[in-house]
């Protein structure tokens, strides 16, 4: 068998392979981190500043992981006519590395499909992704590692030799289509590509002009938010404190301009307001840096409770929101009030807040 096309060539591939190098690095450093944030080990601390570095963090775990679809699609397109080499198997070495070859390649195609199906909220499996995405995540990168190690003579003598014109043709469009995946997605994320972004299918959108991921109605806690008997409990040591609506308020104010950034890539600003959290703690009788316990309403998901640690609850700008760009909260963004702090994952930022408890 004869293949002609541009595409297959040491110096096709081990071009694309370097630009899927370092998209695939970004990737898992920045999927490592937001890994690290949501739970994290005793030797792992997340500062509370600057206020935009998750979002900056997880943009670009989203955009270098839509850039590395095209990138794969190029290079297996690139290599498949290896697939026809006879003999298959030429001793243990090379059976070894046609193992890590068909790991890599099913471990990529897991990760980008998976990701892709996230960022676009759909969810068309039963298994809990964020944790096979995770460990699927370290198969990638592991058998990337061993591919390198194992091309790395070949992957030289093909950098150091320029490509004829028809192959320059060949890498120009894969470069082009990676440059276009990202602007499309992009939006979701950069303001300023807003407007040519297709596929920043939520940006702008939803009451009070931000996005919601997960509305009152789907949480179930619709009536639990109207109830004029709502409190707030602080629970510390020192005994519980409990606050209305009203007593909220009344407490000295805060106001922030703070990004939402979710794990799915889209992030947006906002002005939020409302009671600091090292503010509330001292008002209950408890300590700023003090680690706190979050729970909502919503007793069924699992976004219903989350922690706040001590970086965060001493920072001035973590707080409990009462009210978003000027108004009350809107029931689908937290209301009765909802924490707001800075550099964290959207999913932490846990809306129609209940009960406190320090740690
Ligand atoms: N109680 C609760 N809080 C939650 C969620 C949830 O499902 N339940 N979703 C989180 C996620 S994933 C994100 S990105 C933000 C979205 O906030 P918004 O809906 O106000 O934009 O809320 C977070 N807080
Ligand atoms: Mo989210």
């Amino acid at each position: 068998m004869r293949f002609r096309s541009p595409a297959h060539s040491d110096r096709v591939t081990a071009r694309i392979g370097l630009a899927l190098a370092v998209t695939f690095t970004l990737c898992f450093v920045t999927g490592l981190i937001s890994h690290l944030i949501q739970h994290p080990p005793s030797w792992f601390g997340w500062p509370s500043r600057p206020v935009w570095l998750y979002r900056v963090t997880q943009g670009t775990h989203v955009l270098s992981g839509i850039a590395s679809i095209p990138l794969l699609l190029a290079k297996l397109w690139s290599v498949f006519p290896k697939l026809f080499e006879r003999p298959v198997l030429r001793g243990l070495p090379h059976a070894l590395e046609r193992l890590s070859i068909l790991v890599l390649s099913a471990a990529a195609f897991f990760e980008l499909v998976t990701g892709l199906f996230n960022v676009a909220q759909n969810y068309p499996w039963t298994f809990y992704f964020p944790q096979l995405h995770y460990a699927v995540g370290w198969v990638a990168i592991g058998a990337i590692l061993v591919h390198v190690a194992v091309k790395l003579p070949v992957v030289r003598r093909a950098l150091t030799t320029e490509p004829e014109p028809s192959r320059r043709a060949f890498l120009r469009t894969t470069w082009l289509t990676a440059g276009v995946a990202v602007v499309a997605t992009a939006g979701a994320t950069v303001p300023l590509l807003r407007n040519v972004s297709g596929l920043s299918w939520r940006s702008g959108k939803g009451p009070q002009g931000l996005p919601v991921n997960r509305t009152a109605a789907a949480a179930g806690v619709l009536d639990a938010v109207r109830d004029p008997n709502w409190r707030l409990s602080v629970v510390t040591p020192n005994g519980t404190k409990t606050y209305s609506l009203d007593q909220l308020r009344s407490l000295p104010q805060t106001s922030a301009g703070l990004p939402i950034a979710c794990v799915e890539g889209w992030s947006q600003s906002a002005r939020w307001s409302g009671v600091s959290l090292p503010e509330l703690l001292r008002h209950a009788g408890s300590s700023p840096g003090t680690p706190v316990r979050v729970f909502s309403l919503e007793k069924t998901g699992i976004y219903g409770i989350s922690e706040l640690p001590g970086r965060h609850t001493e920072d001035e700008l973590t707080l409990l929101a009462l009210e978003l760009n000027g108004e009350i909260l809107d029931a689908d963004h937290g209301f009765p009030c909802r924490i707001i702090a800075p550099n964290r994952p959207g999913v932490l930022q846990t809306k129609w807040v209940t009960r406190l408890e320090t740690l």
